[in-house]
């Protein structure tokens, strides 16, 4: 604790010397999440994230996440530098889109727009007509469907799964999935359930159609953590990165909050639900990031002009 300390000490006065704020997303590391209240910086989900970097008046953004999240920053203030604590911090989501395959099934579907989540590489938003994050997929989609256009979504197949049977949208669905998320089991949610049956169930969309299918709440990391503040339950079967409970504990101190099992036994499982690229972000390397400039974020330009067209449209879509 006492090296902790001083780590963030060091931190704070280097944020101060660089002009910077530390905007971080709910699965991080709580000992940076706690940094970044501390700090006057943001902690969030990838929506309010890229709010957040884009009004706050530091040239320096430093955000703790994946790679995404820093790509987005930068796309939409590309005058401000954005420093990440790792380059290496993916998402299965980004990986499992590659631009040239995802182009190419775009352009076999001339007619659809093309909507992707925010958990994509700048050249995949660059071909998209619009970005979403889970917070407003299902508002951006039923406001396309009411047009009476029909949707390309990619690349979570079960967050689309869930829009589509939400709005009754034509969904055409890329096949791809959170690895995170993706573990979750219904068994175990339902073996959990029945030893707590108190609990309200929060799923994020992300999860399997038969975890969904027992979530009281189903939504975004920040739709989530409202319902553990509104509903009135003490106890919670939560299926998302368990990075979560940070906040949600903060904010309802009182309550008791299980992770959803990623195993059928209905066992829990501390060491799952933690995506391995949010797990990267670090007090060290958040510190030597700050101290050295390095793992900076560049987006090429022509790139970064054509994604921003569909980040600001996110940005300012209201319902
Ligand atoms: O799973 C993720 O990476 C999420 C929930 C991102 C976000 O939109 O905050
Ligand atoms: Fe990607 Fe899943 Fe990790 Fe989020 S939790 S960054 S969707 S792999």
């Amino acid at each position: 604790p006492e090296q902790v300390d001083a780590a963030k000490a060091r931190i704070k006065a280097l944020l101060v010397r660089e002009n910077a704020v530390l905007v971080a997303h709910y699965y991080t590391d709580p000992l940076i999440q706690a940094l970044a209240e501390e700090t006057g910086g943001c902690v969030a989900d990838s929506l309010e994230m890229a709010r957040f970097g884009s009004q706050h008046p530091a040239t320096t953004l430093l955000v703790a996440g994946v790679k995404f999240m820093g790509e987005t920053a930068k796309i939409l203030t590309p005058h401000k530098r954005v420093l990440m604590p790792t380059l290496e911090a993916t998402c299965s989501l980004d990986i499992g889109c590659p631009i040239e395959e995802f182009s190419a099934f775009c352009d076999q579907h001339p007619d659809r727009a093309v909507v992707v989540y925010a958990n994509t590489s700048a050249a995949v938003k660059a071909r998209a007509d619009w970005v979403v994050t889970s917070s407003i997929a299902l508002d951006v989609v039923a406001h396309l469907d009411a047009q009476g256009q029909k949707i390309l979504w990619a690349p979570d197949k079960h967050l689309g799964g869930y829009v589509q049977k939400q709005t009754g949208a034509d969904v055409l669905l890329w096949d791809g999935a959170c690895i995170v998320h993706e573990e979750f089991k219904a068994q175990g949610v339902e073996d959990l359930k029945r030893r707590h049956p108190g609990a309200a169930v929060l799923v994020h969309p992300e999860s399997p159609d038969a975890v969904v299918a027992l979530g009281d709440v189903v939504g975004s990391t920040s739709q989530l953590i409202k319902a553990a503040q509104t509903l009135p339950n003490s106890e919670f079967i939560v299926a998302t990165d368990q990075g979560i409970f940070y906040k949600m504990q903060q904010l309802c101190p009182d309550k008791t909050f299980h992770i959803a099992p990623t195993a059928g036994s209905g066992a829990t499982c501390r060491s799952c639900a933690n995506c391995p690229w949010m797990a990267m972000n670090a007090l060290d390397n958040l510190e030597q990031t700050l101290r050295d400039g390095s793992n900076e974020i560049f987006v090429d330009k022509a790139l970064g002009e054509r994604a921003m067209l569909p980040l600001n449209r996110m940005l300012a879509f209201t319902k």
